[in-house]
């Protein structure tokens, strides 16, 4: 394609989705770089404005002692981590630091549960939590395992606006990072999620030792849901020593802003988030996923066990960049906008 030239324009509707190949999707992570992130940014300011990120804190709700095997996490109770299993959370503290969240500016507020799944008894806790952080005035996200029929529904009654559930890589890869459960059983659960009239948060890692094609796999997969989901967190790995990933390869930052800038490109509306892995981000690279479409970070000095900036450094760095915040009076796109002509 010429540099110069608009991207063309790929119009989704409900009755003829617009569908990615692996083939084409990796096209894009091959274009020179300068071509892509014309590209990216292009479709970016079509669809959202350039200068806004939306800040979403996550709360770990259940840490640790889980029984899956996922190569990456510092949770799983196999690994030596150092991350002991915790008891959940009261519901009033997990309300109080969601008003800490808010004061601070976040929008939207996940809770995470190291869980496989939520066993019925945890899961109605977790529903008053939803109800009192909903009653704030901030969107709510969990990301609590696979569902059972039933709990999405349940979930959806309490206010929970948005369901993290992450296919993590490439389809042909995931066993490789995964053994004790498949990815058929995470878009089960996410069909579960869309049946339920949630908004879905799905994305993966990158630098997981997945190859280039392999990262085109897992965008092309979310791209190809039907809705593409709403949220997009683009997790760069973060080595967790005690883990089987502790001593992956770093991966170039460049082909991490390649994957941001990929996933701006074929899932224009939805909201790309730079993720895990910012704070051994450096500001410049974080810059750069900015330009290529991200428009949304995790926002607080904790990820779920790891690190996250702190909000100081966020606050200096958005200044730098004239970034600002999400308006909540402007909530980001639903599914059916998603599925509208033309986007
Ligand atoms: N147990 C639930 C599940 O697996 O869906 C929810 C919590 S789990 C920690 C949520 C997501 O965190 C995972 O799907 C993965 O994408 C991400 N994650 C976990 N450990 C990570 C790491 N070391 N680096 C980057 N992302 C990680
Ligand atoms: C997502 O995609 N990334 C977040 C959130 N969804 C739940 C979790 C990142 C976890 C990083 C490792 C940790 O802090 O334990
Ligand atoms: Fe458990 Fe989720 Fe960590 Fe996998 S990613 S070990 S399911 S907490």
């Amino acid at each position: 394609m010429d540099t110069l030239e608009k991207p063309p324009h790929r119009p989704d509707s409900p009755s003829s989705p617009r569908s990615w190949a692996v083939d084409e999707v990796a096209a894009l992570f091959d274009l020179p770089f300068a071509d892509l992130m014309f590209q990216a940014q292009t479709v970016h300011r079509e669809h959202h404005d350039p200068n806004a990120v939306q800040r979403s804190t996550l709360l770990s709700i259940k840490t640790g002692g889980c029984p899956e095997d996922c190569g990456y996490c510092p949770q799983a109770a196999r690994y030596d981590t150092g991350v002991g299993s915790a008891p959940m959370l009261s519901v009033d503290a997990v309300v109080e630091a969601a008003r800490t969240a808010k004061a601070n500016g976040a929008t939207r507020f996940c809770m995470g549960a190291a869980w496989r799944s939520p066993k019925q008894r945890d899961l109605e806790p977790v529903l008053a939590m939803v109800r009192q952080v909903r009653a704030l005035g901030l969107e709510t996200c969990a990301t609590l395992g696979m569902l059972k029929p039933g709990q999405a529904g349940q979930l959806r009654e309490a206010g929970l606006d948005y369901y993290n559930h992450n296919l993590d890589t490439a389809p042909e890869f995931y066993g490789d990072i995964v053994s004790t459960r498949t990815q058929d059983d995470r878009l089960d659960t996410l069909a579960q999620v869309r049946s339920a009239g949630m908004n879905v948060c799905c994305g993966g890692i990158v630098g997981m030792g997945e190859t280039r094609r392999q990262r085109a796999g897992l965008i092309a997969t979310l791209a190809n849901l039907q809705p593409y989901p709403e949220s997009v967190p683009i997790n760069h790995l973060v080595r967790v020593p005690g883990t089987p990933l502790e001593n992956e390869d770093a991966l170039d930052p460049l082909e991490f802003v390649r994957t941001v800038a990929v996933a701006r490109i074929v899932m224009p509306r939805a909201m790309v988030r730079l993720s895990a892995g910012r704070e051994e981000m450096s500001e410049p690279v974080q810059a750069l996923c900015f330009l290529a479409g991200a428009n949304s970070v995790f926002y607080g000095d904790r990820l779920l066990t790891t690190g996250n900036p702190d909000v100081e450094r966020d606050h200096a760095l958005f200044a730098r960049l004239g970034i600002h915040g999400l308006d909540p009076a402007m909530p980001p796109a639903t599914a059916d906008a998603i599925l509208a002509p033309g986007t």
